[in-house]
């Protein structure tokens, strides 16, 4: 069945932070699409390493991959109207030069753990009321914070906790675990299945985790300063597309990098005293 856009995904998006878009990349494209990224699954192997779970961006590849289906997918009249019915005008769903590909891993279980996007780039100990409120001024600005899976084949990689993006302040047990844990020591003397069992337990551990099983040719957007996080197995073929929708437009905020450095040196000098 073609997809087709109703209003009712609208408050979807806004309500649970997240929506999926199924089948909306026609099977033509999608045949494409997967002749490219099956060659930039094996060039991110081959540059990156066998455990590597992303290549990007596409259009760096321009030499190794042909770059006309992932053209073809940026100018998608049905993803076009989508987005436009969603968010309204002036947004992109597709660049070639932002777009990567994630990709299973080679030999092993892996994930990335839970983390807030933007959040998760200060450290724990440096996220303090500044950054807080660098952070609020935008933080349900729908311009900004909008990112993208769209999967090439089936894959159930990617759990979210929907409604977490509605708010700032965590809950109790929300706990970011990506660059926290350390989980190659944790997982250092068990076999692929007792790895592949502990991932699946962290995921699940997390309160309101949900996990979002995509079909070939699904794309969902999400709101990324929610909780969520990616979890990579290396007999489940993964070749997704991940990229942002983007605003054209006056940038809603600037100084993002700025502030970041400056929390940084705030907890060093805390630290020094
Ligand atoms: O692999 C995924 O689906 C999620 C990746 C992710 O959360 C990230 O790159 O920040
Ligand atoms: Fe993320």
């Amino acid at each position: 069945m073609p997809f087709k856009f109703h209003d009712s995904m609208i408050n979807d998006y806004l309500t649970r932070g997240y929506l999926v878009l199924r089948g909306i990349v026609p099977p033509a494209l999608l045949r494409d699409l997967r002749v490219e990224a099956e060659k930039a699954r094996e060039l991110a192997h081959e540059i990156n390493g066998r455990q590597t779970q992303r290549i990007q961006p596409v259009s760096k590849f321009a030499d190794r991959l042909n770059q006309k289906p992932f053209q073809d997918y940026c100018e998608l009249p049905e993803l076009k109207e989508a987005i436009a019915s969603l968010l309204g005008p002036n947004y992109t769903h597709g660049h070639v030069d932002i777009m990567g590909i994630l990709v299973d891993p080679l030999d092993e279980p892996w994930t990335c753990g839970w983390h807030r996007d933007g959040v998760v780039e200060v450290p724990p100990d440096a996220y303090d009321d500044e950054v807080k409120a660098y952070l609020a001024d935008i933080w349900h600005d729908l311009r900004c914070y909008n990112q993208v899976n769209c999967a090439l084949y089936a894959e159930s990689c990617f759990w979210y906790v929907p409604g977490s993006h509605l708010r700032q302040f965590d809950l109790p047990g929300e706990r970011q675990t990506r660059q926290v844990e350390n989980f190659a020591q944790q997982t250092e003397k068990m076999s692929n299945a007792e790895k592949e069992r502990y991932y699946l337990a962290h995921c699940e551990s997390f309160p309101g985790a949900v996990q979002v099983h995509l079909g070939p040719g699904d794309y969902v957007v999400y709101r990324n300063l929610a909780w969520h996080m990616g979890n990579y197995i290396p007999h489940q073929r993964r070749a997704t597309i991940h990229d942002v929708v983007k605003y054209h437009g006056p940038s809603p905020k600037t100084g993002w990098v700025d502030t970041k450095k400056a929390a940084v040196e705030r907890m060093n000098a805390r630290k020094a005293d």
